[in-house]
């Protein structure tokens, strides 16, 4: 049966916009996916490639219309205003999910060219869908993928979003503070705060989601493994999770920066697929900004090497763990409580990282053992 909603996914060929189009696509919504292929071209600049080469959306959309005809894709720059007013007042969505931003802390740290890029395009986008949403169809519900890193690493529990203020006997709402170890991170402080400047002064409904780093491959069990999103493993574009087993698998050291006390709240890919449903079913009302902390469990990378390499025993797959001089600037020792309640009252039942998850993770790099560059795994990525 037709699903009426009008979607619109931005960034719809990333490794979390693609899943995402599947799956809605699944469910019969009305989809509108864009992207520009930026990605793609910046891993093919960078000689950083994804682990398998991935087909271009224009030759899996005859597969996914078979599923469902009410899909249609737009090669466009959502930095692009004109191209993407265009598209929006055609096709006023009822949702967009907003993907299309440079995800990389590596990158936005790479030098100037690329510091520019990262706040001149996730500004830019983001301001861009704002003014379409207040232009042409003010009640859309904006999703945005946030990220854990806006809070960095406080020495008090991280709140979801919000955080009550008492000051001289006087109490105010704010959003938590905020202060990202990278210029990425930075920039997504910045278009939240550009959304809930447009959420304030036009009624706009906006979720922002913040989400800590993504793992995984296999959204659909039913998938054939030419509908998989992109999987990268190097320096610049890989989280450390998907980057940890490939290393496994390749026979290199898992690469630990620094102490590796570092903790981070992590997610499944199938988990996030699951949260970006729960918002599109919980919109906000007018005039509020909705904040989730995106994450199911927090590790240290420390704790991550070894409950990876102990997991992969399994397969027969001896793993060594170095621990090679942080190229970042972050704080290694810090406190870290962060509340990840909110999807989990939506209903979130979250995957969590067991051995099973680790294999599945792992088969599908040994199908592909063969494509694993070795020589892009060291960062080379210096923030000092
Ligand atoms: N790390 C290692 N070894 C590695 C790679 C990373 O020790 O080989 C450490 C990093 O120093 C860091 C932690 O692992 O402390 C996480 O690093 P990451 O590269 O997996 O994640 P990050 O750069 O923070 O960014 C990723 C995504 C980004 C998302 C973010 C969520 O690329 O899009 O927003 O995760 S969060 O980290 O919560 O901000």
């Amino acid at each position: 049966m037709k699903n009426k909603m009008k979607i619109m996914i931005l960034g719809a060929d990333g490794y979390l916009g693609w899943p995402m189009a599947i799956d809605l696509c699944f469910k019969q919504y009305n989809l509108i996916l864009i992207d520009n292929y930026i990605k793609r071209k910046l891993q093919k600049k960078y000689k950083r490639l994804p682990l398998d080469n991935i087909s271009k959306i224009e030759s899996k959309l005859k597969i996914l219309k078979k599923i469902n005809k009410n899909i249609d894709f737009y090669n466009i720059d959502c930095t692009n205003f004109d191209a993407l007013s265009k598209i929006f007042k055609k096709t006023k969505p009822d949702a967009v999910i907003h993907f299309a931003e440079l995800p990389s802390a590596p990158y936005s740290m790479f030098g100037s060219n690329e510091s520019w890029k990262t706040l001149q395009n996730n500004l830019q986008s983001t301001f861009n869908l704002a003014w379409c949403v207040k232009t042409y169809n003010s009640n859309c519900h904006i999703i945005k993928l946030g990220t854990m890193g806006e809070y960095g690493t406080p020495n008090i529990d991280i709140e979801e979003g919000w955080i009550d203020i008492n000051h001289k006997k006087r109490n105010q709402k704010f959003l938590y503070p905020r202060q990202g170890s990278s210029l990425y991170h930075t920039s997504k402080i910045m278009d939240t705060d550009l959304l809930w400047f447009y959420v304030r002064l036009y009624n706009l409904r906006v979720t922002d989601l913040m989400q800590g780093p993504v793992y995984g491959i296999n959204t659909h069990n039913e998938l054939d493994t030419s509908l998989y999103p992109m999987f990268t493993y190097d320096d610049m574009f890989g989280t450390i999770i998907n980057r940890f087993i490939v290393q496994a698998v390749a026979g290199i050291p898992l690469t630990i920066y620094g102490s590796g006390h570092q903790i981070r709240g992590y997610i499944n890919i199938k988990d996030t697929i699951k949260c970006i449903n729960l918002a599109i079913k919980n919109q906000p009302r007018r005039g509020d900004l909705k904040i989730f902390n995106q994450f199911t469990e927090q590790f240290n990378v420390k704790d991550l090497a070894n409950k990876i390499s102990k997991s992969l025993k399994l397969l027969d797959i001896k793993t060594k763990i170095q621990k090679i001089n942080n190229p970042r600037i972050e704080k290694e020792k810090h406190y870290y409580n962060a509340k990840n309640s909110g999807m989990k009252k939506l209903g979130l039942k979250p995957t969590l990282l067991t051995d099973k998850i680790i294999i599945e993770i792992a088969k599908y790099v040994i199908s592909n053992k063969d494509k694993i560059n070795k020589s892009i795994i060291l960062p080379r990525s210096n923030w000092k």
